[in-house]
């Protein structure tokens, strides 16, 4: 959760015309009270500053952008950071008029502090208030994919009894949904309706996960091939499905997802009764998303998977995942979301997501490194990684039935 407020220091304090250091930590003060109420219908008390640092100074007539972030959700605290910057300033070069002022870009302070909200005082938000904390976070393992290879990552699960074993440890470490794609004898891509059966027979014969087959498949497929786990039925019925809404550079290929046939997978969705995964990989999609809401070919409460960093599409950055965040407002209906990152870009976005207050997603499929230059030997390394990150900042990792209850809308058991 974030907030930022924007204004116009007028006022010297010190020769030269400096402003008082007191001014920014005021504005500070500002976006942690917005903070405290946005997530317990109170203003809270800013307790303490952790870590002030002034880096630039700032003269009368700047403009000042202050952010704050909730970092750490407590039971009675909520851990902040916070940054201001300048962002708009007076310039004061020879030549140029008195008047004369200008865009920059300067860090001048920032901040870590600690607000609290005794529990007496959280207020439970009131009819369609948009306030509150975020719930469990649910993790998703996307433990093989289309295109990590053995070559690159020695512990790639490929034969059904692997994604078996694979799922289940991913499930011990704290995932509630296995993403999933199969492969061939030979390790190739592959969206045939049998491997599919094997492979979800394999996983729950051994763990309690959310399945959620992949209709994205590999770069190339026809999207007959893509819909093939769509063709099951009975128990070996995945619970959901993913539906990809947009074409993007895919690395040096192109990821094919022409309206048309995203329209038709998104029917076939809906025929087999599985609840859908909306995988965004760039602005766009999701103005294709309400297209497809409006076509009743999607229906709310949507769930909404970010891809970012993609080599070619959007990168995984904080600004583009809060940017997608704020856009979910487009969408009709409550809105849940996860977050992948794909390469390095994987744990970071696991932590910006959980402080966001979404869901995440890691495993081999995205990203075959633990840390720098060490494999995963596996995804569960990653899903436990993911585990830890998510309660450090304050979040509890969804259960099972947590998961099936925002996936599903299944009763909570
Ligand atoms: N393998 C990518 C080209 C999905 O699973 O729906 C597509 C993909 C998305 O993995
Ligand atoms: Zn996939």
């Amino acid at each position: 959760m974030r907030s930022t407020i924007r204004v116009r220091l007028a006022e010297a304090h010190y020769g030269g015309g400096l402003v008082d250091g007191a001014r920014i930590l005021g504005l500070f003060g500002d976006v942690a009270t917005e903070l405290c109420i946005r997530a317990d219908g109170d203003e809270g008390l800013l307790r303490a500053y952790e870590n002030v640092e002034f880096l630039a100074p700032v003269y009368a007539g700047d403009f000042i952008e202050a952010t704050g972030e909730i970092v750490r959700w407590g039971r009675t605290s909520l851990g902040m950071r916070f940054e201001a910057r300048k962002v708009l300033a007076p310039l004061r070069e020879p030549g140029l008029a008195e008047t004369a002022a200008g865009p920059v870009d300067q860090l001048v302070c920032r901040a870590t502090g600690t607000c609290v909200v005794p529990e007496r005082l959280r207020r439970t938000p009131r009819p369609g208030e948009a306030i509150g904390r975020p719930g469990p976070c649910i993790i998703t393992a996307a433990i093989v994919g289309a295109e990590t290879t053995r070559e690159q990552n020695p512990y790639l699960p490929l034969t059904p009894e692997e994604l078996g074993e694979e799922a289940a440890r991913c499930a011990a470490a704290g995932a509630t949904v296995i993403h999933l794609h199969v492969r061939d004898e030979q390790g190739r891509a592959s969206q045939d309706t049998e491997r599919f059966r094997a492979a979800i027979r394999a996983i729950r014969a051994r763990c309690d996960v959310i399945i959620q087959t992949s209709t994205g498949g590999a770069v190339g497929m026809s999207v007959e091939e893509r819909c093939g786990p769509l063709r099951l039925s009975g128990a070996d019925r995945p619970e959901m499905a993913t539906l990809n809404v947009g074409t993007i550079n895919f690395g040096d290929d192109i990821f094919v997802n022409r309206r048309p046939d995203t329209m038709d997978i998104a029917r076939r969705i809906r025929a087999a009764g599985l609840h859908p995964e909306v995988e965004i990989y760039d602005l766009s999609h999701i103005e294709i998303a309400a297209e497809l809401v409006r076509h009743e070919l999607l229906q709310p409460p949507l769930h909404v998977q970010f891809v970012l960093g993609v080599r070619g599409a959007l990168g995984a950055s904080l600004r583009n995942l809060e940017l997608l965040v704020q856009r979910l407002a487009d969408l009709p209906g409550p809105v849940s979301w996860a977050v992948a990152g794909i390469g390095r870009h994987q744990l970071p976005m696991v932590e910006a997501g959980a402080r966001l207050g979404g869901h995440v997603r890691v495993g081999l499929e995205d990203n075959i490194y633990l840390d720098k230059g060490v494999l995963a030997q596996g995804s569960a390394p990653l899903v436990a990684r993911a585990a830890e990150l998510v309660r450090a900042c304050g979040r509890t990792v969804a259960t099972i039935d947590q998961a099936r209850a925002l996936l599903t809308g299944a009763a909570r058991a």
